[in-house]
């Protein structure tokens, strides 16, 4: 029994066990106690941004130069095998050979398997990564919807990571993801379209006050990247943008807890029935002493 108790799973990972930290993360995203340990100060980083931006090789080049200073890197990447980026997955094993292995840890997150919410695995996930003493970690997550948000959003900092011809989409979207990126990297400046689309994304953001900062980059070739870390490293937190994240992460954990309380389906399955109004459907759902 003793075998398998966290306790030992810990000390395991600690000493670099792979399959043992696997297992801890495992045990954190299925909502399992690891016990409480002393979370050791990381930096966390959250990167979303749409399918194919160059997320993960960002990420992997970001690693690989971390590591070189000898940092150790944890990137979590929520569902990158999502029917839209097809083998990303794969994709991002294969690079990770090329990294320095014992530096830097690589984990995918399912959609499905954490209880109470995505982002509360993920977010139990950091925890452990976090009593590990892992100094940088990383979480990548597609797309721009809220529970995305939510989940860059576990992170202290986040980065938008944009491709060539976005320009007009991101200033639709303004209202969305600008206000909680810290920084918009604007990916694939080898190709065209590329320093257009930061242009005009810096002219979309240039009237609003405490604008994230917008940086062109090259995942593939490698340019921009020192520009792109020291900003990272120097990235101070925006009141507001601190407590945009805290709203929309607070919503999705309490979201989360209302969906899982056993009062919930019924209230739905009414409210699709159209038998009650929306309001009463509400009230039907039970808190539990007084909590959600
Ligand atoms: N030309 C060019 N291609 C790039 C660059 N960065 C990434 N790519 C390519 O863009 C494609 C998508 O890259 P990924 O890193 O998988 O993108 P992603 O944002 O992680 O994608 P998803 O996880 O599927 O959303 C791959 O074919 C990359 O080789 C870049 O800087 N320039
Ligand atoms: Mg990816």
């Amino acid at each position: 029994m003793a075998m398998n108790s966290s306790k030992t799973l810990f000390d395991s990972a600690i000493e670099g066990d792979r399959r043992a930290l696997a297992k801890l993360l495992t045990i954190a995203e299925e909502g399992g106690s690891i016990g409480s340990y002393e979370q050791k100060p990381s930096w966390i980083l959250g990167i979303t941004g749409p399918p194919g931006a160059g997320k993960s090789t960002l990420i992997d080049r970001l690693a690989s130069n971390w590591s070189e200073k000898g940092e150790s890197i944890a990137i979590l990447a929520v569902d990158p095998s999502s029917p839209v980026s097809g083998g990303a997955l794969l994709g991002d094993r294969a690079r990770m050979v090329f990294s320095d292995p014992s530096k830097i840890y690589f984990r995918s997150v399912s959609s499905r398997g954490s209880s109470g919410g995505i982002s509360s695995g993920v977010r139990r996930m950091v925890e452990v990564l976090q009593s590990l003493g892992w100094d940088r970690i990383l979480i990548e997550t597609v797309g721009a919807g809220q529970g995305e948000f939510a989940i860059a959003s576990v992170a202290d900092r986040v980065m938008l990571v944009e491709g060539p011809d976005r320009g007009d989409i991101i200033q639709a979207e303004k209202a969305g993801i600008l206000e909680i990126a810290d920084i918009i990297a604007c990916n694939k400046s080898d190709l065209p379209g590329s320093l257009e689309s930061a242009n005009s994304i810096k002219e979309g953001l240039s009237f609003s006050e405490g604008a994230p900062e917008v940086v062109s980059v090259s995942a593939l070739k490698g340019s921009g990247l020192d520009d792109l870390m020291e900003r990272l490293d120097q990235i101070t937190p925006n009141p507001d943008r601190l407590l945009m994240r805290s709203a929309i992460l607070l919503d999705s954990i309490l979201a989360d807890r209302m969906r899982s309380r056993p009062s919930y389906e019924g209230a739905m399955r009414a409210m699709a029935s159209r038998t009650i109004k929306p309001d009463e459907a509400a009230d039907m759902v039970e808190f539990d002493n007084g909590r959600v």
